[in-house]
């Protein structure tokens, strides 16, 4: 098997798109460099990469996606299910702007710009991210095989391995040495064979029963969620959601990464990331070296949401486009509760040089709000405007969710 690095493509070339997509802050055409969030530069050459675009399956990758029994979703939502949708959040309806403007802008291969105008409907969105507590509710009810499982292995960082797990892996990502297949880890044991959820099954990150769900797919996270009647949210929902009311701020609580209070203080860290170097030495100042209870650090936002930035990556319901479609109608008048970019218009941008599939001939999913692994220096994305991408099937032990449901009659009510 080979682990080789996906294509880092290039948003050379915009104007090839055609000068119908224009800017909210300065109605440029796309041809201009700045269009589509270019006008930050290319990647500054000290800005290095955390390696998590290259967290995908080169091999092992099978057609069939592990579903949910119809059956299971045929019938009447079972109390579990019942009850882990009572820890929603009411997101009410309204207006934001979605992206950052090109100043602020830090990976713009990413597609953070440019700002687009967004209306929204009121939605419910979880509290917390899933907790292997509530995935395991969902195991049992579903026997639910998740991707990880089904494929053998999946991604960890070296440092969090034991010596003796280490030393049976042969194959590492080329460019990004540091992530490492790992057979048989899974969320049931995030670190391999020799890991667990508790002391008792082996864990040696103490108790995780009410940590995240992590190696997480697309496809197991689409799973769990309908078996809730809910889903993944939008990319939309869950920028709306983490900018809290806020316009315009880098993180869910404003634009300090850190509270006021000095150092020694508790308070000071409002999410879980990675302090110290990255990727040998995690000082883990801010009380976790791997993932924190889902409820930890306290709402990081005036609607009282949980780690949205920081502690895992939360999967979106989004295919991946770098390339936004702002035409002058939606400037004006906004996008209204957008789905992202359909795979019509994906098989365009392929066309048009913009978007590649992947090994497997698939487009890949949003992902949002980075992880414990996030480190300044190599992966700022941490921040509401943030985004990244992998195939359905890529699973990482920094990898988990959280699930959207409808308002029952909360249509878009504002102009
Ligand atoms: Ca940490
Ligand atoms: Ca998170």
């Amino acid at each position: 098997m080979s682990w080789t690095r996906p294509w880092c493509w290039s948003l050379l070339g915009l104007g090839l798109l055609g000068a119908d997509f224009v800017q909210a802050e300065q109605s440029c055409t796309v041809e201009d460099a700045h269009c589509n969030g270019e006008a930050a530069g290319k990647l500054d050459e000290d800005v290095k990469d955390c390696g998590c675009g290259s967290l995908a399956r080169a091999e092992g990758r099978s057609d069939e996606v592990p579903k949910v029994a119809s059956a299971t979703l045929a019938a009447a939502l079972s109390a579990s299910a019942i009850r882990h949708n009572q820890e929603m959040v009411q997101i009410p309806a309204g207006r934001f702007h979605m992206g950052d403007r090109k100043e602020r802008v830090h990976f713009p291969q990413d597609g953070e710009g440019p700002v687009r105008p967004v209306r929204m409907s009121g939605f419910y969105l979880d509290t917390f991210e899933v907790s292997n507590w509530k995935f395991w509710d969902f195991v049992v009810e579903t026997q639910y095989v998740t991707d990880a499982e089904r494929l053998g292995d999946s991604f960890v960082a070296e440092v969090y391995l034991s010596d003796a797990v280490s030393a049976t892996i042969l194959k590492k990502v080329d460019a990004v040495p540091w992530w490492l297949p790992v057979p048989n880890a899974s969320w049931r044991t995030p670190e391999g064979v020799d890991s667990g959820l508790d002391e008792a099954s082996g864990s040696r990150f103490g108790d995780r029963w009410s940590h995240p769900a992590v190696h997480i797919s697309w496809n197991d996270a689409n799973a769990y969620c309908h078996w809730r009647n809910a889903s993944l949210p939008t990319e939309a929902q869950w920028e709306y959601a983490a900018r809290g009311g806020l316009e315009g701020m880098y993180y869910p609580w404003g634009d300090e990464m850190y509270g006021n209070e000095t150092k020694e203080d508790e308070a000071r860290y409002r999410m879980n990331i990675w302090q110290g170097q990255f990727p040998t030495l995690n000082t883990a100042e801010d009380g976790y070296i791997k993932t924190a209870p889902v409820d930890a650090f306290g709402p990081q936002n005036d609607w009282g949401l949980y780690n949205m930035v920081g502690n895992v990556w939360e999967w979106t319901n989004n295919w991946f486009s770098p390339v936004h479609f702002l035409t002058e109608e939606n400037q004006a008048t906004g996008f209204v509760d957008p789905e992202g970019p359909t795979e019509e218009e994906l098989d365009e941008l392929v066309e048009r040089g913009y978007v590649k599939k992947d090994a497997s001939g698939a487009f890949e999913k949003i992902k949002k709000g980075g992880s414990f692994m996030c480190h300044k220096s190599h992966c700022w994305r941490y921040r509401n405007c943030a985004r990244h991408h992998l195939p359905a099937d890529s699973t990482a032990h920094h990898i988990g969710l959280r699930c959207a449901r409808a308002m029952s009659g909360a249509a878009l009510d504002i102009e």
